[in-house]
């Protein structure tokens, strides 16, 4: 075959207004024109793209001329953009035709989805030029795409379905055969549903040559023939954790013997900073900022002269992730004046703090120098069941539980008064004792772990 070369992207999302900022919105714009400059200038035989083109089925006029002007670029120079729906991307509830689908009939895109037959098989169809539809694309004589979209549960079902259409095309026309889909192979995201199991996807290689991914939008990829591109942008401001580096699009290449080969390529997208802070010790929410702070500050140090290629290097996204232990109520941190402040100081556009993961206690553990092992024992033991809050009432009780089943433990292996701390532990009446009722408030649904009945 003809050598060729095209760009796999996926999750452009365009028309993403992130946390209000219409700056936020132009990125999302602005790394997806990246990525057709980039087409342009590479002159690539064309792009797919595996769903979730924009963001959201209703779109704003603004998302859809500007997009317009994008792809406008991609006609002026005769680069085809084949496309699949998202979960993002369908027609929009009593509307006749989705936003994907009105650029396919105004012929700035070709969007492949599949089409059922009455018994609700996939019907083999290719491209139509006068409906503007089709389950499959001939790019040239050699290279047929396939365009599923988002299927969620059905993922496998479908993959066993379609896979004789992939042989027809592969040992009758010895076509390359790519397939665009919407789904997460689930070796690499488990937390989803209607995920694709890896034998589904391993079942295909023998007839599809490459396997155009989307919906994940960190990168990934599957024994050289699944590639997942990633979002372009941080679409959460939770991404920005694990995404350095994992977000982008693939520039395959495809010589004269049909092998691929992929060229990562990171997106242009906003700095971002993700910062985990550790707020133990803080005595108020004063010395919660002036840590961050300096911890910022450093990672500011530590940035400088790197990541130079960057867009908006002085306007990051910051992420703040607080933890920890304190004394004090975690109410009383104010985020919204700790993402003033660090928005004024850092100069970033978006400040985000979770709070989540800190914990209250009533106090630290006060351990004195001359505190016996069994005493500091007692201390931190009798803090942790205070702070558990569930043995109200009865605090000294379980603490006294919780150490004889500690003696218990390592008496064992002494087989020293075993019998006599085992009678100890059953004697405790920390189950009889009944909490009576209004010692916790006003719901009593909230029981002791202790409170069998
Ligand atoms: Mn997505």
């Amino acid at each position: 075959m003809t050598p060729i070369n095209f760009i796999h992207c996926a999750d452009t999302h365009l028309g993403k207004i992130q946390k209000n900022s219409s700056r936020r919105f132009e990125d999302f714009l602005d790394s997806f024109e990246d990525v057709v400059n980039y087409a342009v200038s590479e002159n690539v035989d064309f792009i797919v793209v595996a769903g979730d083109f924009f963001d959201k089925r209703n779109i704003n006029p603004d998302t859809f001329s500007k997009t317009f002007c994008i792809l406008k670029k991609l006609k002026k120079h005769n680069i085809p953009l084949i496309a699949c729906e998202g979960n993002h991307d369908k027609t929009f509830y009593g509307n006749k035709l989705s936003w994907m689908e009105t650029l396919a009939e105004i012929g700035y895109i070709i969007l492949l989805k599949p089409g059922y037959d009455e018994k609700g098989n996939i019907k083999y169809t290719g491209w139509n030029e006068s409906n503007k539809r089709g389950f499959y694309y001939d790019i040239n004589p050699k290279i047929r795409i396939f365009g599923l979209g988002y299927l969620g549960s059905e993922a496998d079902e479908r993959f066993c379905e379609i896979s004789r259409f992939l042989f027809e095309s592969k040992n009758n026309y010895n076509k390359f055969n790519i397939v665009l889909i919407h789904g997460i192979i689930k070796k690499y995201q488990s937390d989803f549903i209607g995920t694709i199991s890896s034998d589904a996807v391993n079942n295909l290689k023998n007839c599809c040559d490459y396997i155009a991914l989307g919906h994940q939008h960190t990168r990934y990829e599957h024994e050289n023939f699944a590639f997942n591109p990633g979002s372009l942008e941080y679409w959460d401001i939770k991404e920005v954790k694990h995404d350095a580096g994992k977000k982008g699009f693939y520039h395959v290449r495809v010589d004269e013997a049909g092998k691929i080969e992929t060229g990562f390529k990171e997106s242009s997208k906003r700095f971002a900073i993700y910062l985990e802070v550790d707020i133990s010790g803080t005595k108020n929410p004063d010395d919660v900022y002036f840590l961050i702070r300096e911890k910022l500050r450093q990672r500011k140090q530590d940035n400088k002269n790197i990541n130079k290629n960057i867009n908006n290097i002085y306007e990051p996204i910051i992420q703040v992730v607080l933890g920890g232990k304190v004394t004090y109520d975690v109410m009383e941190i104010d985020t919204k004046f700790l993402k003033e402040k660090i928005s004024e100081e850092f100069g970033a556009l978006l400040v985000d703090i979770d709070t989540d993961k800190i914990l209250f206690t009533r106090f630290e553990h006060v351990i004195a120098q001359d505190m016996s092992r069994e005493e500091i024992e007692k201390q931190v033991i009798g803090d942790y069941v205070e702070q558990a809050g569930r043995f109200l009432g009865y605090e000294d009780k379980t603490t006294e539980l919780v150490l004889n089943v500690i003696s218990l433990s390592s008496a064992s292996q002494t087989q020293d008064n075993c019998e006599e701390i085992y009678k100890t532990i059953l004697n405790c009446d920390v189950k009889r004792k009944k909490i009576e009722p209004g010692i916790l408030g006003t719901n009593n649904t909230q029981k002791s772990i202790l409170d069998f009945g």
